[in-house]
């Protein structure tokens, strides 16, 4: 049932964004029936996504955007295909299966800094850098508990978003961005039940390693107090980085709604399914009897339902800022496994533009 839903929606962000592509069409109908859209207004409130999209508008040509992201995840418990697992289901003595040590849960934390500028009214550019904290509770089959975390910055992603066309109400751009490997891979931290500092399973480690492409399209429309969009975007590891690995490709598909409350108040609902692929090959100082450090079984898929608030400030010295909070939960996921499941995420932000 969740495989079905999450093909509609990537097949819905898909379709939308193809209608949107034919929407020269749109012509043939009767100026009547054309006059009564409006032209797409970029200054309204939900003319941004919700914050937890990227890449979702274009700007005019000159102008700039400063952004900051405060993102949380926390994941729990662990999951076998789409059931929930107990940890200690999963543990047993050495010699006698294949893990002594399972992931309780795993805290992220992520500071992403965003600069946007439009060289024309054709092109904006966008520069994304992370900062991430990581943390991840362990119970042994001893019963003991321990914790490793990590942090730092993650990768750098810069490319541009390109204007496919702009017809009245409805607009839709393709996002052409790169990720370079600048987050590290040898992150390592003292494991109890090992008894001394060693390099730390795949999910703890802070960026990819590999040059990433990461190709989308995404498309836009207002109506009246509504608004909408969807995104279709993926994740192609270019080769393998330095340990001999790469991580999973991903897709994800997401369709939203908006609702225009006031000129500075829109909220939100989206609706996301991802996808992403087991890890290629193996980084061989990643052992350990953990479910982490197995390349095999790190891929899964999951559908999420967000809830989202924009705020444009209208008026005094905050005029033209830009505040919005988005958070979700999991309707379902599908994880290989046992591996953590999604919780909850969240995402706060801020926006200017100049
Ligand atoms: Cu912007």
């Amino acid at each position: 049932m969740g495989k079905s839903i999450l093909l509609s929606i990537l097949f819905t962000s898909l379709a939308l964004n193809a209608n949107a592509g034919d929407y020269d069409a749109a012509k043939a109908i009767s100026v009547d029936e054309y006059d009564t859209l409006e032209a797409f207004d970029h200054k309204r409130v939900d003319a941004h996504a919700p914050i937890g999209v990227m890449g979702d508008h274009l700007h005019h040509k000159s102008e700039a955007m400063l952004s900051y992201r405060y993102m949380a995840m926390d994941m729990r418990p662990n999951y076998v295909g789409s059931d929930e697992v107990t940890p200690r289901s999963q543990l047993s003595r050495p010699g006698t299966g294949p893990y002594q040590i399972m992931p309780l849960d795993m805290q992220t934390e992520m500071h992403m800094i965003g600069l946007m500028y439009a060289p024309s009214d054709e092109v904006t550019l966008a520069f994304m850098l992370p900062i991430i904290d990581k943390t991840m509770d362990h119970l042994t089959a001893m019963g003991t508990q321990f914790t490793t975390a990590t942090n730092g910055i993650g990768d750098f992603k810069f490319g541009g978003l390109v204007k496919l066309y702009e017809q009245e109400n409805v607009k839709g751009h393709l996002n052409l961005m790169m990720s370079a490997p600048t987050g590290s891979i040898e992150e390592t931290g003292f494991v109890a039940p090992a008894g001394r500092v060693i390099r730390l399973p795949y999910p703890m480690q802070l960026g990819s390693g590999t040059w990433d492409f990461r190709p989308g399209v995404t498309f836009l429309g207002q109506k009246g107090d509504f608004s909408w969009g969807s995104q279709l975007l993926g994740t192609v590891r270019l080769g393998e980085n330095t340990e001999d690995y790469a991580l999973g490709n991903d897709i994800t598909g997401t369709i939203w709604g908006a609702l225009r409350l006031s000129d500075s108040l829109s909220t939100s609902l989206r609706l996301s399914g991802t996808s992403w692929g087991d890890i290629d090959g193996r980084d061989l100082r990643i052992m350990g009897p953990v479910p982490t450090a197995d390349p095999a079984i790190q891929g899964g898929e999951r559908i999420d339902l967000f809830y989202g608030v924009n705020y444009l400030f209208q008026n005094g010295a905050l005029k033209g800022h830009r505040l919005a909070v988005e958070a979700g939960k999991p309707l379902y996921q599908d994880l290989d496994g046992p591996r953590l499941g999604m919780d909850w995420m969240m995402t706060v932000g801020w926006q200017k533009s100049w």
